[in-house]
């Protein structure tokens, strides 16, 4: 512990940090030490109130023992088992358990170990299903702007975050984009999912004109968009999205990393708006973010739809040395005891209302130009500084680090999404401290 305090900037520049302004940080660096419950402590002994879960992971909140005891045991008897064409007992018991929570007809789990792993698994997965059935035209994948679906090629093709994809070249071809559904015009300060804009889902009806059904191998869309900018969809969007994929026999895909473990307050985002994709994509929530992990849910038709050939051929050329690695599987399992003793898939449902309210309490500080919510979600879009785009919505996150908050921005918006355990009193105190941070930056 003391060796980790004494780092000072000249140790930085071995470690190119990721999605970070390198230089910049280096100069005045931010540190993290020790975490406990809706906690950070800093290297300079401050406590910081976590208003982010991490990077929207850290669901159940820090170091919860449960899940520190299931990691440690599993790491003292079986660290490694390969994952190809061997198996062992915890990685199907937490299948099973993920089963047992996730939507109905959602029977079967494919390890990964991030979002991006996720998304790539499914992109594939949907491409060789229709391939297997016999309709290997099914190529195409259609995402949609403003998405995010993680950093690997498949997941920057279909998403539509411009900074993310300009600097790689020609990426996957073979895709298209729905428009976003974010409408300030009409859907500023709206509290919950926003009246206009369903009809944007109509635009999938144009892209089957243009490429053909035949063509189309599936959907894939975030319920609610996270790393954008938090963008909801409009009310009776995403029904519409399923509807016109089941006319055409497109699969549905629900990237659900940020919205999947509680953080709308049900247990995933086709709970909370009752519709059921075809296939869905977590990560993050589901071991707490502790132990990198992802899970593919599938629906049993498709898996059953590879499950055909001769028995001893392997039926999906695809995994990772770290599918279903025990540690990851224990610290899964550790966390979907805390979710159940804790209640905590569905306690954002409580909280919701007592969020929304604090949230909205921020209309008419300095600079906020909409404000958005949703579960236990929340964004603040700020006017940016004219010329300098970012630049506003990055002092407040500096300052509110100061101040002793954790708050998220992207573009000019604050994203908030606290650990599911957070009280309203550390809601009160979370706003508070963005309301003050507003009226002191420029
Ligand atoms: N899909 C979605 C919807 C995501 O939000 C990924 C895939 C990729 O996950 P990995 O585990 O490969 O990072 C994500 C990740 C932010 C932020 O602040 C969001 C993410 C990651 C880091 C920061 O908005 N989402």
């Amino acid at each position: 512990m003391s060796n980790r305090l004494k780092v000072t900037p000249n140790d930085l520049s071995a470690f190119w940090m990721p999605f970070t302004a390198n230089r910049q940080f280096k100069q005045a660096p931010r540190m993290f030490v020790s975490a406990k419950d809706m906690h950070y402590t800093t290297s300079d002994g401050r406590k910081v109130l976590d208003g982010t879960a991490g990077l929207w992971c850290v669901n159940a909140g820090h170091c919860r023992p449960k899940i520190t005891e299931a990691i440690q045991s599993q790491a003292a008897e079986l660290d490694y088992a390969p994952a190809f064409q061997m198996g062992h007992p915890i990685v199907f018991e937490l299948a099973n358990r993920l089963v047992d929570i996730a939507p109905k007809g959602m029977d079967h789990v494919f390890f990964t170990n991030s979002g991006s792993e996720s998304v790539e698994t499914a992109l594939k997965m949907a491409i060789a299903y229709h391939r297997v059935r016999g309709e290997g035209s099914r190529t195409r994948l259609i995402g949609r702007e403003r998405g995010y679906h993680g950093v690997n090629f498949g997941g920057i093709s279909v998403g539509g975050i411009v900074s993310n994809r300009k600097m790689f070249g020609t990426l996957l071809g073979g895709v298209d984009h729905l428009p976003h559904t974010h409408l300030p015009e009409k859907n500023a300060f709206t509290k919950g999912v926003p009246e206009h804009g369903a009809e944007l889902a109509n635009d999938l009806e144009r892209l089957v004109t243009l490429h053909d059904a035949s063509t189309i191998a599936a959907v894939i869309v975030e319920p609610v968009a996270g790393s954008t900018g938090v963008i909801l969809p409009p009310k009776g969007y995403l029904e519409r999205l399923r509807e016109i994929c089941t006319k055409h026999g497109i699969l549905l895909i629900f990237d659900e990393v940020i919205t999947g473990f509680g953080r709308l307050g049900a247990p995933f985002a086709a709970d909370y708006f009752g519709v059921t994709p075809d296939i869905m994509t977590t990560a993050k929530g589901v071991s707490n973010g502790v132990i990198p992990m992802g899970a593919v849910f599938v629906k049993k038709e498709i898996h059953d739809a590879f499950m055909t050939g001769p028995e001893h051929m392997i039926e999906f050329f695809h995994g990772y040395t770290y599918s279903g690695n025990p540690i990851a599987c224990a610290a899964a399992l550790g966390t979907l005891d805390t979710y159940r003793d804790e209640g905590l898939l569905t306690r954002g449902e409580e909280l919701a209302p007592y969020w929304e309210d604090a949230l909205h309490s921020l209309k008419g500080e300095p600079h906020v130009i909409d404000i958005r919510n949703i579960g236990l979600i929340g964004a603040i879009e700020l006017s940016p500084i004219a010329g300098q785009p970012t630049k506003r919505a990055f002092s407040a996150f500096v300052k509110a680090f100061e101040r002793g908050a954790l708050i998220r921005t992207t573009g000019d918006i604050i994203a908030l999404s606290p650990p599911l355990i957070i009280t309203k009193g550390q809601i009160n105190e979370l706003i508070d401290h963005v309301r003050d941070v507003l009226r002191s930056i420029d």
